[in-house]
């Protein structure tokens, strides 16, 4: 790779655990955590783990696995906690009776093998980048495995099981005033919104599809907050098939003012690439490069940031954009061609490339011009509300 000349050098850190990928959600479901080796896979390829600092977590050998745990219970109930940690010693009734009380939906939410576990590695991996940004030893900090945006207080809900990013915020405004946490997974982060629907410490934004009975149906452009928290959250609803122009744009466009106005302390990016095109649950068209110009423009805005995971079931494309991405936070440029001597190099053909072109078959755009500028329009005003 070669070294942009234009940004300022920034310190990275890249939190991973060895562990994660292991886990299996079932064969027919689409979170597949094996994406994150691919992912590590085409860091490595490309030689970023030499120019960046690595911390490898391991909860194994974690003496303070009960720290962990009191931050998680900052957020999440200890009735809930007791669930995840007890589900292998508990009789399947016993299980069975918390799932239909608090109407959890165990085929987006299965139960798997070592599933504690696998809630403690991503969190525990959060909480090492959160730490990283704290203590001021990186000016960004990655964790590809987190992300998890749906996760609530009580449940778990599509595929996120502890908000790892809620306890990451929670933690972080112990030593930061202000957080701001954007969200650019096709799905409205809804979890992150309620727990800090109320507070004017966090502000949230999610773009995301919405309408019909996408998932999790809310994220509409009336949830701004409410009491302290009024005005505080911004939603920006979209419909299929937003290309790369329109979405930077509008990001652009928002993103920049909001920060000027809320002046963060940090900010906390979620990039779930499930708004890539060929996504196989997203609606989008984004390309490598359309996901990565956000994650370029937050940068630029030089605040601390904590790059974070999220969805993304096309798993040649998730690896291609957070492999991109993490480029972006070195501020260095990619070679097209994809390394010599990639494992898995196969799943990447015809065109081994990382950054590949969408084809034809493509969803047309129902976002028209004037709803976007619309849509623009009214979160500016809310924008311009949070001054004096
Ligand atoms: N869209 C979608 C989708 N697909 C699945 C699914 C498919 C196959 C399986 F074996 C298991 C699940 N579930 C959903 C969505 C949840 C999407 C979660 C996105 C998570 C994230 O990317 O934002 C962050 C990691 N669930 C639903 O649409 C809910 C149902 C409405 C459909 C299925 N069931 C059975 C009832 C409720
Ligand atoms: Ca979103
Ligand atoms: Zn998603």
């Amino acid at each position: 790779f070669e070294f942009n000349i234009s940004n300022s050098k920034k310190r990275v850190s890249y939190h991973r655990n060895n562990d994660t990928i292991n886990y299996h959600y079932g064969p027919f479901h689409p979170m597949k955590p094996f994406r994150l080796r691919l992912t590590d896979h085409l860091v490595t390829g490309y030689g970023l783990h030499n120019i960046m600092d690595l911390y490898e977590v391991d909860i194994e050998s974690n003496q303070n696995i009960n720290l962990i745990e009191n931050k998680i219970l900052k957020f999440h109930s200890l009735e809930y906690i007791n669930f995840l940690k007890n589900l292998n010693d508990n009789s399947d009734q016993e299980n069975k009776k918390y799932l239909i009380k608090n109407d959890i939906d165990d085929n987006d939410c299965p139960i798997f093998h070592g599933l504690y576990r696998y809630c403690l590695n991503y969190t525990s991996t959060t909480l090492s980048a959160i730490n990283a940004i704290k203590q001021q030893k990186s000016d960004i900090a990655i964790n590809w495995s987190g992300g998890l945006h749906h996760a609530k207080k009580f449940k778990p809900s599509g595929f996120c099981y502890l908000n790892d990013i809620v306890i990451g915020i929670m933690d972080l405004l112990k030593t930061h005033s202000r957080v701001l946490y954007i969200d650019i997974d096709i799905h409205h982060g809804d979890g992150v919104q309620e727990a800090f629907y109320m507070t004017d410490r966090v502000f949230t934004i999610s773009f995301h599809k919405y309408g019909g009975y996408f998932f999790p149906m809310t994220g509409s452009l009336e949830e701004t907050g409410v009491a302290k928290g009024k005005n505080y959250c911004l939603n920006v609803p979209l419909m299929d098939g937003i290309k790369d122009f329109e979405y930077t744009q509008l990001f652009k466009s928002i993103i920049g003012p909001l920060v000027e106005s809320f002046n963060p302390e940090c900010i906390v990016l979620q990039c779930g690439t499930d708004s890539l095109g060929y996504d196989r649950l997203g609606t989008f068209n984004l390309t490598v490069k359309g996901h990565g110009e956000c994650v370029k423009f937050v940068r630029s805005l030089g605040v601390p940031l904590v790059l974070l995971g999220g969805g993304g079931y096309t798993p040649i494309n998730v690896s291609r954009a957070w492999c991109y991405e993490t480029g972006i936070a070195n501020d260095v440029i990619l070679k097209e061609k994809l390394p010599d001597n990639l494992p898995f190099k196969k799943y990447y053909s015809p065109d081994y490339s990382l950054y590949p072109h969408l084809g034809d078959s493509i969803l047309n755009d129902l976002n028209s011009k004037s709803f976007l500028n619309d849509t623009r329009i009214r979160l500016l005003e809310q924008i311009r509300t949070l001054q004096g």
